[in-house]
């Protein structure tokens, strides 16, 4: 993984606006619930280049191993990573160590001491710019041919992807999920499948939370589909990672301080 990508495991802090969750969760695909999941991508997009972090905890999981919240120096938790063994060199354990490339942020974002989103790391995804996507190489097919040029302009437009777990309405468990969408045509990554927990009411939204259509589980139940788009769940049970990390949290006695609204 290149340096650039590598900066991108340090993403930003300050999340302008930090929009708020609805305390009656509103509507199942309510704006509160797309504003949050476009925040938290933003979030995880960002380029902060930080490297002034450290390991705040870790705890042991018995299905996942060992559990790292880290933070900034003096700083509030964001990123929480998956690991054999604890954290406890950032740059020798996780930085310089690509075997640790599970790791997340996360959000406490009703103040209430537990971690409500999850915005967890997939890799590195083609992600279809706003303007000019004109000159974007197909990336669908069984056998994708690219000339040097543009291999050159994929790599211009790889973004680190993540998929979502938010609790919406606060009571401590996953309601919504979220997995990027791409384009059936083009295989260029546009916005978000964002799917209830419970039920498959499904609805693609773009990377500004607008609403574009619907979808539903493939007949696998792997992926999410619409008519233009599909969507690959990159984990099989999300909420039980957000589950997973609340567990630590309570561990590591981490309270609403702790983190990041
Ligand atoms: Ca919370
Ligand atoms: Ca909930």
């Amino acid at each position: 993984m290149n340096r650039q990508l590598w900066n991108w495991h340090f993403a930003a802090l300050a999340l302008a606006g930090g929009s708020a969750v609805a305390a009656d969760g509103g509507a199942v695909f309510g704006r509160a619930v797309t504003d949050v999941i476009v925040a938290g991508a933003a979030a995880g997009e960002a380029d902060r280049s930080r490297e002034d972090w450290e390991p705040a905890c870790s705890a042991t999981n018995p299905q996942y191993g060992a559990i790292t919240f880290i933070r900034r120096k003096r700083g509030p938790v964001l990123m929480v990573a998956i690991s054999n063994a604890p954290l406890k060199n950032l740059k020798r354990d996780f930085i310089g160590n690509r075997n640790a490339q599970d790791w997340g942020l996360v959000f406490d974002r009703n103040g209430d001491g537990r971690i409500d989103q999850l915005v967890y790391h997939i890799g590195p995804l083609p992600i279809e710019p706003d303007n000019s996507v004109s000159n974007l190489p197909p990336l669908s097919g069984d056998e994708v041919r690219l000339t040097r040029e543009q291999m050159l302009a994929l790599l211009d437009h790889m973004k680190l992807g993540f998929w979502q777990a938010l609790d919406s309405d606060g009571d401590g468990r996953a309601d919504h999920y979220a997995f990027p969408a791409k384009r059936k045509a083009s295989g260029w990554y546009r916005g978000w499948a964002v799917i209830a927990a419970q039920g498959k009411a499904c609805r693609i939204v773009g990377r500004d939370g607008s609403e574009v259509e619907d979808c539903v589980a493939s007949t696998d139940g792997r992926d999410l589909e619409s008519a233009t788009f599909v969507a690959h769940r990159w984990a099989a049970d999300p909420g039980a990672v957000l589950d997973a990390f609340n567990g630590a949290a309570r561990e590591c006695r981490l309270s609403a301080a702790d983190f990041l609204r």
